[in-house]
């Protein structure tokens, strides 16, 4: 059980979608903890990697004891703090409960997200649409009815949950990139049109302080612009 005295040190890099869900846990549970930023744009020194072999952020150091992975993180910190994000697996329907949960982010991430990694190499428009078209029909399949009961949050909460703490940093990345069209608007325009449960979340979740608290939007446009560049000259 997570306690006062704990001594947390999160690696971390503030553009990486990943290291967010450590931010987002870390600042709904009013966790203290040491940041150190991770250049991402060098090698891994050897002393990073002596911390994370895989030589990626996030990492968590947690009272000397090194946790990798960014879901795992942020679900042992929603375990070692219980709170709101989750309810404990042993209290009526709270398994039940987790299992939603993770079946929310996982349609979420392997789905819908999943299918949007396409937009980094589509370069005509009927490419474009056609991961537009995936992208939409994987929300309306798998995620639109999940948020039925959502309140603004899944679940029918009106705070934050597990389920926003590990998709929330890609919500807040959805709508302001399409804002500034490094994805494409119509994306936004589909989808608040034909999965309107869907885009009242995001929304809801982008304007969380949890999920904007630490998000350079500027730093994020520019940074997915230049990733988008550099994939499209590779594949050429
Ligand atoms: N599966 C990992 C993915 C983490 C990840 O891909 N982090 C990226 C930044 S967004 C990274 O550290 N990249 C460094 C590199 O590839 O050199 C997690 O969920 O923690």
């Amino acid at each position: 059980m997570g306690s006062t005295n704990d001594k947390l040190i999160l690696y971390t890099n503030r553009r990486c979608p990943w290291a967010h869900r450590a931010h987002i846990v870390l600042d709904e549970l009013k966790i203290p903890f040491e940041e150190v930023t991770i250049d991402l744009d060098t090698p891994r020194t050897a002393e990073y990697l002596a911390i994370n072999p895989r030589g990626l952020v996030p990492a968590l150091d947690y009272n000397g004891e090194i946790i990798i992975e960014s879901a795992i993180v942020a679900n042992f910190l929603a375990n070692a703090y219980p709170s709101h994000l989750l309810p404990p697996s042993n209290a009526p329907g709270g398994a039940l409960q987790r299992a939603r949960i993770d079946l929310f982010v996982d349609a979420f991430i392997s789905k819908f997200q999943g299918s949007l990694f396409k937009l980094f190499t589509a370069n005509t428009d009927e490419e474009i649409d056609a991961v537009v078209e995936a992208a939409v029909g994987a929300v309306l399949k798998e995620v639109e009815p999940k948020l039925a009961d959502a309140k603004p949050f899944f679940g029918g909460s009106d705070k934050i949950t597990q389920a926003e703490v590990l998709t929330g940093s890609f919500a807040i990345r959805l709508v302001t990139l399409t804002k500034h069209e490094v994805y494409p608007s119509k994306l936004a325009t589909a989808l608040a049109e034909k999965a309107p449960n869907f885009w009242k979340w995001v929304e809801a979740v982008s304007a969380h302080p949890s999920v904007n608290g630490i998000f350079e939007e500027e730093a994020i446009v520019e940074g997915t612009k230049a990733r988008i560049a550099k994939m499209k000259a590779a594949a050429k």
